[in-house]
């Protein structure tokens, strides 16, 4: 891991944050989903997993304290700090956050595990975003492997298809929502990463995990995948309640030139 460090100021337009409990969603409090017009006369903002009458899903992860990071127990920490805030004089509220960029839902540069790639600058400024948007197929792989070539085969993913998000275990598992790394994650080996490469039209890869790659696999696979310099890796995205099938998918990573990953906001529209 190269953590390149993102330090970004924005505004925070910040308002009372309640929570209602819902099953689905539990991990962030505060930050539970409220559905717009339940409650019309309280100060609750919206917060939601599906927006449009059930077809747009938002596929990224909350940013916070006690998502997972890589290889720690402690989750991702303290990030966001308010150093200029109204209640102490300011004539507006400046949050601001510092994150390693392969943080919660994130997309992967070739210049993450080639320093060849890196040095030349192959950064997430670089990345396709007509790869990053379009036509994707939701599809679950078999619980009970992580993702071998034999696997691959098995899904018959016809050819043509550019865009192919994985869901795994780790969704069932909800490893995401879970503050202690898990380096039992299912991932791709590198079989299975070659495989893909050699025998399907995929250019992006998502999955429901910090890595695409499985932790025994870690590096070969990462080098599978993006020595070419045309597939696209998008990990720690959540698939949760979302049938599998056709959707149309958009993610923006940001555009930081030097950054060999980036946070990404991803949607699957139906
Ligand atoms: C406001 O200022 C006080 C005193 O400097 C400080 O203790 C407090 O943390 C500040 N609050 C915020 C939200 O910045
Ligand atoms: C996937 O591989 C990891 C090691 O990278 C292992 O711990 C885990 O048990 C495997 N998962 C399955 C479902 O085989
Ligand atoms: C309007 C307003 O004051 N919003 C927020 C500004 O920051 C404070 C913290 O200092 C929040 O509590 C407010 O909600």
């Amino acid at each position: 891991m190269k953590p390149t460090v993102l330090l970004l100021f924005f505004f925070l337009l910040s308002s009372i944050s309640f929570s209602h409990a819902t099953t689905a969603y539990p991990s962030i409090p505060g930050t539970t989903s409220v559905e717009y017009g339940a409650d019309t006369d309280a100060l609750i903002p919206p917060r939601r997993e599906v927006y449009g009458n059930g077809r747009i899903f938002d596929v990224s992860h909350r940013y916070s304290t006690n998502m997972p990071a890589f290889e720690t127990n402690d989750g991702v920490g303290e990030f966001l700090w308010l150093p200029n805030s109204m209640k102490n004089g300011s004539i507006s509220n400046n949050s601001e956050f510092k994150l390693p960029t392969h943080t919660g839902t994130h997309v992967d540069a070739p210049g993450h595990v080639f320093d060849h790639y890196f040095d030349a600058g192959f950064d997430v400024d670089t990345l396709d975003l007509e790869v990053l948007n379009g036509p994707a197929l939701l599809v679950d792989v078999p619980r009970d492997k992580n993702i071998t070539a034999e696997v691959m085969k098995s899904l018959h993913i016809p050819k043509g298809v550019r865009r192919v998000l994985f869901r795994t275990l780790n969704t069932d598992r909800r490893l995401m929502f879970q503050k202690e790394f898990d380096s039992s994650y299912v991932g791709f080996m590198k079989d299975g990463a070659q495989w893909l490469v050699d025998n399907t039209d995929i250019k992006l890869v998502g999955i429901d995990y910090l890595s695409v790659a499985a932790y025994d696999d870690l590096i070969p696979s990462h080098l599978v995948f993006l020595e070419g310099r045309e597939i696209i890796l998008v990990e720690a995205l959540k698939l949760d309640d979302i049938q599998p099938g056709i959707y149309s998918v958009h993610c923006l990573p940001l555009r930081l030139p030097g950054a060999e990953g980036s946070p990404i906001r991803c949607i699957l529209i139906k």
